[in-house]
């Protein structure tokens, strides 16, 4: 990296927003699993849309590579530098537009994190449609760059469906601008749709124009204990037939449930350890409460519904919510595990998570848990060094594969799975995703590392 780009990147966006000391730039380095690490030579932190662009245009001059990074809380190595790529960071592009009630949308800046957005629509009744467990650190660029699921997609879908326009800078410091938010647009190529899930390897995404949902007047939350996953699967099944506002549906294996109680100090939500517990949020404008108690009521007996913990103010809610979202900061305060973030159709969930433990080695941990609703499981394993994690990947995702699931859900392919691409996308389909990819960066600026079939 030369001391001439450095320079010029100075002058365009300020002596303190390009770092150089590896103090400094350590933290940029490293990703929210502790698997990658590697000090950057270089971090660049514009303030504006227009110093992106002259920042990626600097770069792509020297032939220096870029990796955009929000909030780094990405799971699949793909926010961090692999090589000799400077990283590009976001987050001080974290504007807050003017919430449109009418039009029921919002346009911010990438570089805003969820919170901000959520804490930003919330007094015009309003939401964002994705929301998980990250949303304190995450932000809006890299949730679009990633097409990050959560915990409502069952209701609002994934992050792509909330995208009503994306700003952003391509890899020759061109901006592309369509923030113009409107329902229906077909006016040529869904650009902004390309974008969510390219993992910052098409674009530089700067301004983000999102579609807003109802911020509902009532919430309820069951917690359920269940023999296993099967009638976690069942019950969820029941529920989405049934239940006119259920917006998540989550299930903890026994587990991960003893991981989180031990890590995050909690206390125990049932006498004893369920073989499953599941997770059933419903929202809506009246009292939901008798409505989701009677479908559990109704399965109590086929499908053994133990104990039920109920939440229905804001304290009790979020109690009942920390058995499934403290789990991930659980299992990093455990080690590094190998973290699988996998689909299966909801047939062959159950069948999958209970018959995973005879494919690993004893001294292999699993841990599974996710969003159930939308047939989307975390496989975590903790392992001893003897263990390849290689091997307990293929081990894995083959039998996804066999059970024609996805290799990823919601995280992406990053580094992490690139090595999975070429065996789940035959060479057609490659072919076609290189010459986008071609098209939009021929000459290999943005996060080179990501996304690459090997
Ligand atoms: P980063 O980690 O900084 O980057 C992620 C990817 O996006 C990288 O490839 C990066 O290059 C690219 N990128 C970032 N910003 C831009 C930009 N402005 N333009 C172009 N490319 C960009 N994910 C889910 O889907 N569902 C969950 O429920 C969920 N829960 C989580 C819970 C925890 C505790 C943690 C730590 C993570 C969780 N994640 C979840 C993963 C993560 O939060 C999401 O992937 C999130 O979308 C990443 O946002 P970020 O701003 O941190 O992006
Ligand atoms: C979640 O749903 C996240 O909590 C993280 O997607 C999953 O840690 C994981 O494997
Ligand atoms: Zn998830």
């Amino acid at each position: 990296m030369t001391d001439a780009l450095t320079a010029e990147l100075r002058a365009l966006v300020g002596e303190a927003h390009v770092l150089d000391d590896p103090q400094l730039t350590a933290p940029y380095g490293s990703d929210w699993t502790g698997r990658w690490e590697r000090t950057p030579r270089l971090v660049i932190r514009p303030g504006t849309t227009d110093e992106v662009a002259h920042a990626v245009r600097a770069c792509s001059d020297a032939g220096v590579p870029v990796v955009p990074q929000g909030g780094n809380t990405g799971l699949v190595g793909g926010s961090v530098p692999h090589e000799h790529e400077a990283v590009l960071s976001l987050r001080r592009l974290d504007r807050l537009g003017t919430v449109q009630p009418l039009d029921r949308t919002v346009t911010v800046g990438a570089g805003a994190t969820l919170a901000a957005v959520q804490a930003h629509v919330r007094p015009h009744g309003l939401a964002v449609g994705v929301d998980l467990a990250a949303r304190s650190q995450a932000t809006l660029g890299g949730m679009v760059a990633t097409n990050a699921g959560g915990v409502h997609v069952l209701a609002h879908g994934m992050m792509r469906a909330q995208v009503r326009g994306v700003e952003a800078v391509l890899a020759d410091g061109r901006v592309l601008r369509r923030l113009g938010g409107l329902e229906k647009d077909n006016v040529g190529y869904d650009l902004p749709g390309l974008f969510a899930g390219s993992e910052g390897t098409l674009a530089v995404i700067t301004g983000v124009t999102l579609r807003l949902v109802d911020e509902p007047a009532h919430r309820v939350v069951a917690l359920c204990a269940l023999d296993g996953w099967r009638a976690a699967v069942e019950l969820t099944a029941r529920a989405r037939r049934e239940v006119r506002g259920l917006v998540a549906a989550e299930a903890v294996s026994a587990e991960a449930l003893e991981l989180v109680i031990e890590t995050a100090g909690l206390p125990p939500p049932f006498e004893a350890t369920p073989g499953c517990a599941l997770l059933l949020e419903v929202a809506g404008p009246e009292e939901p409460t008798d409505e989701l108690a009677a479908v559990v009521e109704r399965a109590a007996d086929d499908l053994d519904v133990g104990e039920v913990a109920v939440g229905t103010d804001a304290r009790d809610r979020a109690r009942l919510w920390a058995y499934r979202e403290h789990i991930t900061e659980g299992l990093e305060a455990r080690g590094v595990p190998v973290k699988l973030d996998v689909t299966l159709p909801p047939r062959e969930l159950a069948g999958f998570v209970e018959g995973l433990e005879d494919h690993l080695p004893e001294s292999v941990r699993a841990y599974t848990f996710g969003h159930v609703g939308d047939g989307n499981v975390h496989v975590n394993l903790l392992r001893d060094a003897l263990v390849p994690a290689e091997r307990l990947e293929d081990t894995v995702l083959e039998l996804v594969v066999a059970r024609d699931g996805s290799i990823s859900a919601e995280h992406g392919i990053g580094v992490a799975k690139a090595g999975w691409l070429g065996r789940v996308r035959d060479d057609t389909d490659l072919a076609t995703m290189a010459a986008l990819r071609g098209a939009l960066d021929p000459t290999g600026v943005l996060n080179p590392a990501v996304l690459r079939a090997h």
